[in-house]
């Protein structure tokens, strides 16, 4: 009697159980915002890469818009990189992200994964003319792998039993370019994205067989935006019961798939295929150029006057201000505020704000270049003879209206070449804040590099087209200040 009542009772909770997880495979979520923001990697064949036409497709750029169809949620993609899209959730300035990721213990602790829609090893490649075959044979040689990659933690936890050096790239089109152009002996990345390389027809072999498969998933912050997990699981499910999932990996996986039509290989086929994408960075570049250096005069030239000023707390003000700025290496300071602020308020507010990559990236460039203004300006007043302003002054005539009518007038005629000379800087400074994933002139041109490989004639338009902005509008400036003079 007493063993049959256990096992009615064991018979009943396996059935609780069972209904249990019935229950949850259907348990759907609704959207909370009204639209997610998914980061991803910018080259990560064939998860997710630019097509012919600088859109992104790939295995999950497909899948999370099919999902949020399916689903009924909507999703703005940015692609800014590996490293950069990790930052990016951790930071809030990303809800999700999916970008072949790899599920790890160590990943647990800081994100909650989806289920695995895909596994991949990770896999070592050499040039095809190269002698390694093992890894012992990487002794004393260089091998390439990207920031923050599953593949970089392997790499580091064998470095010391096979005595390679390692260097990390930020995005895959650089690494794979480094391993074409030989300065690395060897890359390790996934295993498909690999074969994807080869079989667009990298130069590269696989000699040694890939480390244990991972699991790819789609993740958030940890405890953060939980339905949206639980959206992309039955998403997931529900484009796998409907044949949507395997068209979608037959589609990119496929031995036909997506070739390059566009013949990219000559500066006039870039040029021609990647204008409007080229045309749209160039005005980033030139409004952040812009927008950063008249904020910064106006912050340049109120330090400058502080530095000058016969008051010493303003004096102090000034030079602490423009050690401190000057003292930041400019890529520093933009994820400072970019990555560093955000989280900081987070921690203090447990609410995330984000900020704005271009704005951010104004920032940043205003401050450091009103430092230096600050400087010139400074400067500038201090070049005019001492004499001057005493003479003034003894005459009755107030600070302020003798530094107005009769100090400036001289100081910005000393100040406006140096003026030019920051603004040219600051132009160029403009592509350093692309570390934070502001897709501007040199950002995109990374990115076409990434779809095509030709870094060579793309850097070279890259160079060009600054050349030209920076000689047009330097020429400019010269003319207004013959005029003015
Ligand atoms: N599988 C890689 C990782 O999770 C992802 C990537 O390189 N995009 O580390």
């Amino acid at each position: 009697m007493k063993q049959k009542i256990i096992a009615l009772l064991l018979t009943f909770s396996a059935l609780l159980t069972f209904a249990s997880s019935v229950v949850h495979a259907e348990d759907k979520a609704t959207p909370v915002k009204s639209k997610y923001v998914i980061s991803s990697d910018s080259s990560f064949a064939p998860f997710v890469f630019q097509d012919n036409n600088n859109q992104y497709t790939g295995i999950d750029m497909d899948l999370i818009k099919a999902i949020a169809k399916d689903q009924g949620f909507n999703i703005t993609i940015k692609n800014p990189g590996f490293d950069v899209a990790l930052n990016d959730v951790q930071t809030g300035h990303a809800d999700g992200m999916i970008a072949g990721m790899t599920v790890t213990d160590a990943r647990k602790k800081t994100f909650d994964f989806s289920d695995s829609y895909y596994s991949a090893n990770s896999i070592l490649a050499v040039a095809k003319s190269s002698t390694i075959s093992s890894y012992e044979d990487l002794k004393g040689k260089t091998v390439g792998v990207k920031n923050g990659t599953s593949s970089q933690t392997f790499l580091t936890d064998n470095q010391k039993k096979y005595g390679y050096k390692i260097k990390t790239f930020s995005d895959g089109a650089s690494l794979y370019d480094s391993l074409n152009s030989g300065s690395v002996a060897a890359i390790m990345d996934d295993e498909p994205v690999i074969r994807y390389a080869i079989k667009q027809g990298k130069k590269f072999k696989t000699p040694i067989k890939g480390t244990p498969s991972g699991k790819l998933a789609f993740a958030v912050k940890k405890g953060s935006n939980p339905e949206l997990i639980k959206m992309f699981n039955n998403g997931l499910a529900n484009l796998k019961k409907n044949g949507t999932y395997d068209k979608i990996l037959e589609k990119y996986l496929a031995d036909n798939s997506s070739e390059s039509e566009v013949d990219e290989s000559t500066i006039l086929g870039l040029l021609k295929n990647n204008y409007p994408q080229l045309l749209k960075g160039f005005g980033v570049t030139i409004a952040l150029a812009l927008l950063s250096f008249a904020i910064a005069l106006v912050i340049g030239i109120i330090f400058g006057m502080f530095s000058v000023s016969p008051y010493k707390p303003l004096r102090w003000i000034a030079e602490i201000f423009v050690d401190v700025i000057r003292g930041v290496p400019l890529m520093i300071l933009a994820a400072f505020i970019f990555w560093g602020i955000p989280n900081l308020i987070e921690s203090i507010t447990n609410q995330q704000t984000p900020i704005n990559d271009f704005v951010a990236g104004t920032i940043a460039l205003s401050l450091n270049s009103g430092a230096y203004i600050a400087e010139i300006v400074r400067g500038g007043i201090q070049a005019v003879p001492a004499g001057q302003m005493e003479a003034s002054r003894s005459l009755g005539i107030s600070y302020s209206k003798t530094m107005r009518k009769i100090i400036l007038p001289q100081a910005t005629k000393i100040m406006l070449p140096n003026f030019v000379n920051q603004f040219v800087i600051t132009l160029k400074d403009t592509t350093i804040v692309s570390a934070i994933g502001l897709v501007e002139l040199f950002q995109t041109g990374k990115n076409i590099i990434a779809r095509n490989y030709q870094s060579f004639r793309m850097y070279a338009i890259l160079a060009v087209l600054y050349l030209l902005i920076i000689t047009f509008l330097t020429r400019l400036a010269k003319r207004l200040e013959k005029r003015i003079q």
